[in-house]
């Protein structure tokens, strides 16, 4: 039953403040006397000025305001964050966020609503009119149309992305689309446009003209515009090679998780750390590499040892982009330990696929059920004695006959060799300590002979064996078979 259907939708007014003592007080009288029948929330980040405490003084006042106080200044993203977590919280149809120091007019705010039906998310444009900066001294104007040019260029948004006065339908918007966003600083703006721009939201903009502060100063300084540049290209270079990561996907449901696994290497960690838009130029590589190398080489073995629709199983899917073309040749059960795993693959992928929380060394599947199973730089993760474990299992799932094709990195591959320079070159040379590209490797493959033992040894039979410049001499290919 839900209680919603008559009920008028409820707005909230959502203002972040750092040192806003003169303003606040104006703001709230200006906007109650607006009767836009909404609620007030001032989340304050403990101002030294006392902002907060005058906001609290004033509660009695004005009945529909609320602070929320948070212990120490946090970023002006994370306090827009705040706010609408406690929209969502006390559930909230509209949403409107705006600046404290009157450079987004209160008058504003009804047009702003008038704007809104038929959309997802409404913001003020200074783009719009021509002089719409009137009367900003010059840094501040290069700063902003800088700011907009780039936005407009590399991330190709056609709207005033770095804006703070917005309107959210937040019941047409998902809470979980917000996890997709990283920043907590002014990147916010642009980088939560963007990825709504991206997903397909429905997007209005109504023109504005900023007058500027009279009271107080601006937080924007050189660190946060250097924060929101890193943040540009980051956006701009995931754009390219991982854009599968800003799609908004609903998480499975906590039934579809094994609450009983143990991840004893930690891989749910490790790919939380990359939930967020990654910053590291090593995602930008290894996803080159992975889309034009890796890729490439996966679908060559996958079409020679596996039939059309064939039901294999890619045992520690990972974010499975190396997976996008294959997908649409054979049914995939995509298993891993890691939930993060498992909802970047489904952003990769989609529908495309069936996913199971899982281990590889206790697959949650019957025996004889799978005509395959492959894997790439998984089992160089593992013990030997783990691996023995994991084989046996997959000699228990295949049906006989059925192939495995693991994709394995050799002890003397070129990417190995590579890393290991690499990872020199960051200790001796650049002095950085305890360099990591990736998780540990604890069995490459020192040879083909003990590819062939370590298969014989689990009862199956190699079917074919491949290291070669098809991927560089990244992985060994070995392909073994269920008798
Ligand atoms: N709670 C909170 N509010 C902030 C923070 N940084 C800025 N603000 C508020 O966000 C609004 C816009 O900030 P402002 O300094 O005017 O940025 P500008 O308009 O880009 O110069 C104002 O209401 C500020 O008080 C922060 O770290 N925490
Ligand atoms: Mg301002």
């Amino acid at each position: 039953m839900t209680q919603t259907t008559n009920t008028k939708p409820r707005l909230l007014i959502a203002v972040p403040t750092y040192n806003e003592k003169e303003n606040a007080p104006r703001l709230i009288a200006e906007i109650t006397q607006l009767n836009l029948d909404a609620d007030l929330l001032f989340v304050d980040d403990n101002s030294p000025d006392g902002t907060g405490q005058i906001l609290d003084a004033l509660k009695s006042k004005f009945p529909r305001l609320q602070v929320l106080h948070r212990a120490g200044k946090q970023g002006i993203g994370s306090a827009h964050m705040a706010a609408i977590k406690w929209a969502y919280a006390n559930k909230y149809e509209n949403l409107i966020t705006m600046d404290c120091d009157f450079t987004h007019p209160p008058a504003k705010l009804p047009e702003l609503l008038a704007a809104a039906p038929g959309y997802d998310i409404v913001v003020a444009s200074r783009y719009m009119n021509k002089n719409s900066l009137d009367g900003w001294d010059l840094h501040r104007k290069i700063l902003t149309k800088a700011g907009h040019l780039m936005t407009l260029l590399l991330l190709k948004i056609p709207y005033d992305a770095t804006g703070g006065l917005r309107f959210y339908r937040l019941d047409h918007i998902p809470i979980y689309a917000w996890d997709v966003v990283s920043s907590t600083g002014y990147g916010f703006f642009f980088e939560s446009l963007y990825i709504f721009f991206l997903n397909s939201f429905k997007i209005n903009q109504i023109p504005i003209v900023l007058p500027t502060r009279t009271y107080g100063e601006s937080k924007m300084d050189n660190s946060e515009i250097g924060r929101s540049v890193r943040l540009l290209f980051t956006l701009f270079l995931t754009t390219l090679m991982n854009r599968e990561r800003f799609n908004i996907i609903e998480p499975m449901p906590p039934e579809s998780f094994d609450k009983t696994l143990q991840d004893e290497q930690g891989w749910d960690g490790y790919w939380s750390g990359k939930a967020k838009v990654g910053t590291l130029a090593y995602d930008f590589v290894a996803a080159f590499y992975r889309k034009f190398i890796i890729r490439n080489i996966l679908n060559h073995f996958i079409r020679k040892h596996f039939k059309e629709n064939a039901n294999v199983l890619h045992a520690g899917c990972g974010s499975g982009q190396v997976d996008v073309d294959i997908t649409s040749y054979v049914n995939i059960t995509a298993l891993d330990i890691s939930p993060m795993a498992l909802a970047f693959y489904r952003k990769t992928n989609k529908d495309n696929c069936t996913l199971v929380h899982g281990s590889i060394m206790d697959i949650p599947l019957k025996e004889n059920s799978l005509d395959g199973i492959y894997n790439l730089g998984v089992m160089e993760h593992f013990t030997e004695e783990e691996i023995a474990k994991i084989l046996s299992e997959f000699h228990r799932v295949l049906k006989s006959g059925g192939k495995a094709v693991l994709l394995w990195p050799p002890e003397f591959g070129l990417s190995v060799l590579f890393f290991k320079a690499l990872t020199i070159f960051f200790e001796k040379v650049l002095g950085r300590k305890n360099v990591k590209f990736h998780p540990d490797e604890i069995t490459r493959l020192k040879s083909k002979k003990q590819g062939y033992s370590i298969a014989e040894a689990a009862d199956f039979a190699v079917a074919d064996y491949y290291f070669g410049v098809r991927d560089l001499f990244t992985y060994s290919v070995l392909t073994i078979q269920k008798p």
